[in-house]
């Protein structure tokens, strides 16, 4: 799964994708400003830390993303904007939006716009995502509109495609979101192709001056929204690990706002990890919300799904609580589950399988 990061010029996108990047143990090449740049994250559980000590594995294994970073996109200058589109396509392809906007006071960067407004910054990019949507949802429309004039085809599927198209261009026109006019899952699934940007889920960050960080943030242009400070998180992520908890409590923060975003990030795209425990590896898979123990024991291997006969699950935190197996057993926190068991977040996965 993929998160893209996006915004106007000079917001901090950069600095923020590396303190990402870096944190997670990756080394990154900003050397080229002009070109998108990808890294593949760590996503930070703390569970997993307490069953390294448990299980002592030889090997760990965090659920990941992909964090992808754009150039800006300055949409104040007409020829700007033009060429910002060759970069559209790469923001269609992610799978979530993190539309960074500037707060903090800089003399040496020229603020966007000449203002420094990340409200009315993160309004400008949805709305071009409106713009941009709407352009492809109507030519859509008029393309369906002149094919059911012709007798061929099938009809019923173009039209139940054109109501819904309609009733997106509705929504767009009235500057809401895609994901605003999508009422079912069928719908959901019509819609694949298109990568329709304002149906994504989308975050801003309120990228602040370092005095600021522990001001709370509220919602901004109607999205959920975090309020750090790019440079911090990029010192942060150049200590040694061990240091980064004092250099935190120095400035009076509870924790990385880093280690939050990827968080975040993770459950606005709905994924949740289910967890596998032993002396080889511990590791946290990820899945969407809502699979089922057979589709989940099919990430591991194709094998233990087609040869699955049960699942035996403990959630962490009864894991946590009883101490070990043993103990979770002997307390009845130990389920045999079939495979439509939906799985949950933090559930330690056992399958059983026969090929
Ligand atoms: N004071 C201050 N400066 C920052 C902060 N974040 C970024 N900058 C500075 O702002 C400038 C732009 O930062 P980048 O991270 O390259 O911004 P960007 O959004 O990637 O820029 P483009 O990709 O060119 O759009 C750099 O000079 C940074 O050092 C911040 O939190 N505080
Ligand atoms: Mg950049």
């Amino acid at each position: 799964m993929r998160v893209a990061l996006i915004g106007p010029p000079q917001s901090g996108k950069s600095t923020l994708f590396a303190a990402v990047a870096e944190a997670g143990g990756s080394n990154v090449d900003l050397s080229r400003p002009d070109q998108p740049h990808l890294a593949v994250v760590k996503v930070p559980d703390e569970r997993l830390d307490w069953l390294v000590n448990f299980a002592k594995p030889e090997k760990l294994t965090h659920a990941e993303l992909e964090f992808l970073d754009l150039p800006g996109f300055d949409l104040a200058d007409q020829a700007a904007r033009e060429h910002s589109k060759t970069h559209w396509p790469a923001m269609r392809n992610a799978d979530m939006l993190v539309v960074v906007a500037r707060e903090f006071a800089s003399d040496s960067v020229p603020a966007y716009r000449n203002r420094v407004d990340p409200s009315a910054d993160v309004e400008e990019f949805l709305g071009e995502m409106i713009f941009a949507d709407l352009d492809q949802a109507a030519s859509r429309l008029s393309r369906l509109e002149a094919s059911l004039k012709k007798p061929t085809g099938d009809r019923h599927e173009q039209q139940q495609e054109l109501d819904l198209m309609k009733r997106i261009v509705e929504a767009l026109e009235s500057e809401r979101p895609v994901s605003s006019a999508i009422r079912n899952e069928a719908e959901g699934k019509l819609l694949r192709s298109f990568a329709f940007l304002s149906r994504k889920p989308i975050l801003s960050v309120l990228n602040c001056s370092e005095d600021d960080v522990s001001r709370p943030a509220e919602a901004t242009a109607g999205t959920d929204c975090m309020r750090l400070s790019a440079k911090i998180e990029e010192e942060i992520a150049q200590l040694a690990p061990a240091d980064r908890k004092e250099f935190l409590a120095d400035l009076d923060l509870p924790s990385s706002a880093r280690d939050r975003l990827v968080r975040a990030c993770y459950e606005r795209m709905d994924l949740v990890s289910f967890l596998t425990q032993g002396p080889k590896e511990v590791r946290a898979w990820t899945i969407p919300a809502g699979t089922d123990a057979v589709t989940a024991a099919g990430t591991i291997h194709s094998d233990i799904a087609r040869g699955f006969i049960r699942a035996e699950t403990i959630a962490f935190e009864d894991l946590k609580q009883a101490g070990d197996v043993k103990a979770a057993k002997a307390a009845g926190k130990v389920r045999l589950e079939g495979k439509g068991y939906v799985v949950r977040d933090g559930d330690i996965m056992n399958f059983r399988f026969n090929v």
